[in-house]
């Protein structure tokens, strides 16, 4: 019934739509479509109640909301349910808390994010309306190791997306970043629940810059949004199931075939790391390395001044050019 109140009023997008004429095309009571209306006011959804008139959704100029991207939409079964939030304290943390009712391929999506967070209990600045604050809930049947095998999907399922949305290429730096001309304009939280062997919910969260002109001071020397580098306005609906699209292949590819080596290509095509010199930072501790090999599991792989060699996962470390 939800999804139909919403579908209904985004046919009217603009103009009312009387509460009898609701309760008529959606056969229930006046009461209960306001009762509706309530709920997915307090959700979040932009619904003017005009008196006498009904109820109008106030479309925005660029929406997040789930019509706005099923329109764009072509996957098979990613993004088949999307929760929407106007204001969130973070989609990672939301899904988690709700991950009993959200199925296989659910997508929360949020307008804004007061908390947002990055690896290790950093902040991630999430400004409202500017940019792509998701989470995908996936339960794969994969142990917890290929996890970071995952989060090397997403980043090059935004890559793709990115470049077929606004032309232009990313790089990719292990383990979760993209940066366009050395500044962040993604990230990716990936977080999971389940035991060693057996992956049980998998969240999959990610931060797109894409339409923000200024960033708060701490960061605007290192991040950078799309619209930063485009001068235009990115339309956040088309990005985000471009995303779907590239990553539900990615992943459909993987597990039913095992296969993996067009991700893994690009990963390492497009890294930003690779062959460079790097500073391997374990909290405070900072070691110098180089760069040499992405593998497969999603592991790095470096060698130490004293040809020691290590392969690196992504949840315990931080890597930074030696320039950086
Ligand atoms: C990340 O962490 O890059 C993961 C970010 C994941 C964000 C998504 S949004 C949807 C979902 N819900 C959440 O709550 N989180 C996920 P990390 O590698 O730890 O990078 C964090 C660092 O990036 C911070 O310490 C800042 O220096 C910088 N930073 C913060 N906000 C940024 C932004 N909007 N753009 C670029 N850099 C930012």
């Amino acid at each position: 019934m939800r999804k139909k109140i919403i579908a209904l009023l985004y046919q009217y997008a603009g103009t009312y739509v009387s509460g009898q004429e609701m309760s008529e095309q959606l056969g229930i009571s006046r009461t209960a479509v306001w009762k509706h209306i309530r709920s997915l006011q307090q959700e979040g959804y932009a619904i003017e109640t005009g008196h006498r008139k009904g109820y109008r959704l106030t479309r925005q100029q660029d929406e997040l909301l789930p019509p706005e991207i099923q329109e764009h939409l072509v996957t098979k079964w990613l993004g088949n349910e999307i929760v929407y939030h106007e204001t969130v304290a973070s989609t990672n943390l939301w899904a988690k808390d709700h991950m009993a009712e959200l199925g296989h391929g659910s997508i929360v999506v949020a307008n804004e994010q007061t908390q947002g967070r990055g690896r290790m209990g950093r902040r991630w600045d999430s400004s409202k309306g500017e940019g792509i604050w998701m989470t995908m809930v996936l339960r794969p049947e994969l142990p917890m190791s290929e996890g970071g095998k995952i989060t090397q999907m997403a980043a090059v399922a935004m890559f793709q997306a990115i470049l077929q949305e606004t032309g232009l290429v990313a790089n990719i730096k292990w383990p979760n970043d993209l940066l366009i001309e050395e500044k962040k304009i993604c990230g990716i939280l990936t977080e999971m629940t389940g035991e060693l062997n057996r992956i049980e919910h998998l969240f999959v969260g990610i931060g797109v810059n894409v339409n923000q002109k200024n960033f708060p001071a701490d960061i605007q020397e290192t991040a950078a949004s799309l619209y930063s580098k485009t001068h235009r306005q990115t339309s956040r609906s088309r990005l985000v199931a471009a995303f779907l699209k590239h990553f539900e292949g990615y992943y459909d590819a993987y597990v039913t075939q095992h296969v993996y080596d067009v991700v893994l290509e690009v990963a390492r095509a497009q890294s930003s790391l690779l062959g460079k010199p790097v500073n391997v930072f374990r909290g405070e501790k900072k070691q110098p390395a180089t760069a040499v090999q992405l593998h497969e599991d999603g592991r790095l792989e470096v060698v130490y001044s004293s040809g020691e060699r290590e392969l690196l996962s992504g949840g315990e470390v931080s890597i930074r050019a030696q320039n950086e």
